[in-house]
């Protein structure tokens, strides 16, 4: 099953709209096998968005991701990755078409409420940077109710 790697970002943690975001999540059918709220240091941060290094926006968008906590998950589907890039949206949210979460929550460029992986081999890459194996759990709706 494809994983991808989704975090709501300092923007979307402080407007306290985790929640929805999670939620609209579920309601696409994705499933949720990860999902803890890091306060992350630069150095992972940096090695996270390592292939913007160049770009003139890496320094603002890594004083905008260390600026307050992440909720970090991982997001499974048949087809996790190209499935929560189209409810993300665009990276701008001016430009996001309607109903995605970037065009409900997000302001700008930089500040536009969740990252999502964008192939599944970087999903693995990001995946691996912040989550330990042991952190990604395997289990089955019905799991829990096979017990009295
Ligand atoms: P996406 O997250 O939509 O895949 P990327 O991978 O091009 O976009 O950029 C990674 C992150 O870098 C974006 N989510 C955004 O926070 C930031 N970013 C991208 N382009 C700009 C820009 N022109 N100005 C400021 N920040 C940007």
């Amino acid at each position: 099953m494809e994983k991808t790697c989704v975090i709501i970002k300092p923007d979307g943690v402080c407007k306290k709209v985790s929640g929805e975001i999670i939620s609209k999540l579920y309601s696409q059918g994705l499933k949720l096998i990860a999902l803890k709220m890091i306060v992350p240091s630069r150095k992972t941060m940096e090695e996270f968005y390592g292939v913007h290094k160049d770009k003139d926006f890496f320094k603002p968008l890594i004083d905008f991701i260390c600026s307050a906590p992440l909720i970090a998950m991982v997001w499974e589907d048949e087809n996790a990755v190209a499935k929560v890039r189209s409810i993300a949206g665009a990276t701008n949210p001016k430009e996001a078409s309607a109903e995605t979460l970037r065009r409900i929550f997000g302001t700008n460029n930089r500040k536009n409420a969740v990252h999502a992986s964008d192939s599944a081999e970087n999903a693995l890459k990001e995946i691996s940077i912040l989550f330990k194996s042991e952190e990604i759990a395997q289990y089955d709706y019905s799991d829990w109710e096979k017990f009295n």
